[in-house]
C-alpha cells in the first residue's frame, strides 16, 4: 500500500457526501468487556442486525479480532453481501477508526488515516492503549488497494465530522477545539488541515454535540446533512433539558450560516429521544477497568435518532423502543422520501457510548467525469 505525501486536496480528492454511491460499508466486530455488558454477547446481536440491515442494501465487510473469528463468521455466516474479515482492534467503532475516504472524478478512491487517540489521550480519553484502532483505517486501505493519507500529528474522528460533499463541513467546537486532541492547533490550522483533506471551502462550527456525549460532541450524534443546503438536527423543546441551550446554540448558527456555495441551509429538527438511562442490570453487566469509562443509572444517555446511515436506497437509523420513536421515523421517511427507511434497535449499542453512524464507515463507489 502507498502511503502519499502529498494531501487529498492536492491531488484533485474530495470527501463525498454520504448519500452519493457506496461500493460498501465497513464494520468493527463488538467484544470488549469493559465497554460491552455482558461480554458483548448482546452487542454482537445488534451489531449484526445492523449489517443485516444494511447488508439488503449494499455490501457489509465486518472486522474482528482474531479470538472472536469463528463466532463472528458462525453468527454471519449465510447471510448475503457480508463478509468477515480478521482486523485487530481496541474497540468497535469505524467511523472513528476506519478511513475517511476521498475520490477523484478519475475513478479513484482513496482514504485519509487520521491519527486516533481514542476520544482524548490520556487527557480524558476513553481507553487505553489504543494502538491497534490507530492501525484499523491502514489495514482497511490494504485490503482494498487504495492509496493513504497518513495525518500524523493531526487527531481526528470521523464521527467528528459531516460534508455535503460540496464544499461544506459541519463540526463542533466542543470536540475539534477541545484540548485532548490537538492542543497544537488553532481553529484556523485545524479548518486549513480540513480544507486540504477534504477539499472543504467552509467549516461551519456548531458549539457543542449533545449533552453527554463521551466523544466531547460528535456533530454525527447532533447534526447531519441530509441533502446539500440542508441538515437535520436533534431537538427539544423542554427548557429543564440540558440539550436545550445546546439545540438552541446549534440553531442559531445554523440559521445564520451560509454554505460553501453562499447557500442558506434549511434546518430540520428531530426529537431526541427519552431521556433515556441505562438500567442498574445493565450497568451491572460491564467489567469495570481503570482506563474505562463508568456506567451508572444516573448517568443521561447521549441517545439520538440522527445517528443513522445513509445508504444505497436505505436509511439505517437507531429506534429505542421510546414513545418518540414513530415520530423520529415518520420524519427520516418525510425527509428522505427515495429512501427506504429500517428502524434498527440501537439501544445496546447506546449503551456502548454510540450508535449506527459511529459503529459503520461508508466506502464510496468510484466516479468518473
Ligand atoms: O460514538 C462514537 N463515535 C464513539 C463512541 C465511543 C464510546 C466508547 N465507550
Amino acid at each position: 500500500m502507498t502511503t502519499l505525501t502529498s494531501t487529498p486536496r492536492a491531488d484533485g480528492f474530495r470527501m463525498p457526501a454520504e448519500w452519493e454511491a457506496h461500493t460498501q460499508t465497513w464494520m468493527v466486530w463488538p467484544e470488549r468487556p469493559d465497554n460491552w455488558r455482558l461480554g458483548g454477547k448482546p452487542a454482537q446481536a445488534a451489531f449484526s442486525a445492523v449489517a443485516e440491515a444494511i447488508a439488503r442494501f449494499e455490501p457489509v465487510t465486518v472486522c474482528v479480532n482474531a479470538g472472536q473469528y469463528e463466532n463472528a463468521a458462525e453468527r454471519l455466516a449465510g447471510q448475503r453481501n457480508i463478509r468477515v474479515v480478521e482486523i485487530s482492534s481496541d474497540d468497535a467503532w469505524v467511523r472513528d477508526t476506519g478511513p475517511t475516504f476521498v475520490l477523484n472524478n478519475q475513478g479513484e478512491v482513496r482514504g485519509v488515516d487520521w491519527q486516533f487517540n481514542a476520544w482524548g489521550g490520556l487527557n480524558g480519553g476513553l481507553y487505553f492503549p489504543w494502538q491497534r484502532d490507530d492501525q484499523v483505517a491502514r489495514k482497511v486501505l490494504q485490503i482494498e488497494g487504495c492509496a493513504r493519507y497518513r495525518t500524523e500529528g493531526f487527531v481526528l474522528e470521523g464521527g467528528s465530522i459531516h460534508v455535503d460533499g460540496e464544499g461544506t463541513l459541519i463540526t463542533t467546537e466542543e470536540c475539534l477545539l477541545n484540548a485532548n486532541r490537538n492542543p497544537h492547533l488553532n481553529r484556523e490550522q485545524i479548518e486549513a488541515l480540513l480544507a486540504e483533506h477534504l477539499a472543504i471551502d467552509t467549516v461551519i462550527w456548531l458549539p457543542d454535540g449533545l449533552f453527554n456525549d463521551e466523544t466531547d460532541g460528535h456533530v454525527d450524534n447532533f447534526c447531519c446533512y441530509v441533502r446539500p443546503a440542508e441538515v437535520l438536527l436533534a431537538w427539544t423543546d423542554d427548557e429543564r433539558d440540558p440539550n436545550y441551550a445546546r439545540c438552541q446554540a446549534a440553531l442559531k448558527v445554523l440559521e445564520n450560516s451560509r454554505d460553501a456555495k453562499g447557500r442558506a441551509l434549511t434546518v430540520h429538527k428531530i426529537a431526541i429521544p427519552g431521556p433515556l438511562h441505562a438500567s442498574a442490570e445493565e450497568c451491572a453487566g460491564v467489567d469495570l477497568a481503570a482506563s474505562s469509562q463508568p456506567r451508572d443509572p444516573s448517568i443521561r444517555l447521549a441517545g439520538s435518532y440522527v445517528n443513522f446511515l445513509i445508504v444505497n436506497g436505505g436509511i439505517i437509523a437507531p429506534r429505542f423502543d421510546d414513545p418518540k420513536d414513530a415520530e423520529a421515523e415518520a420524519t427520516l421517511k418525510r425527509i428522505f422520501p427515495e429512501h427506504d427507511v429500517v428502524m434498527v434497535p440501537g439501544r445496546e449499542i447506546l449503551l456502548g457510548g454510540g450508535n449506527i453512524h459511529c459503529i459503520t464507515q461508508q466506502q464510496p463507489a468510484p466516479q468518473r467525469g
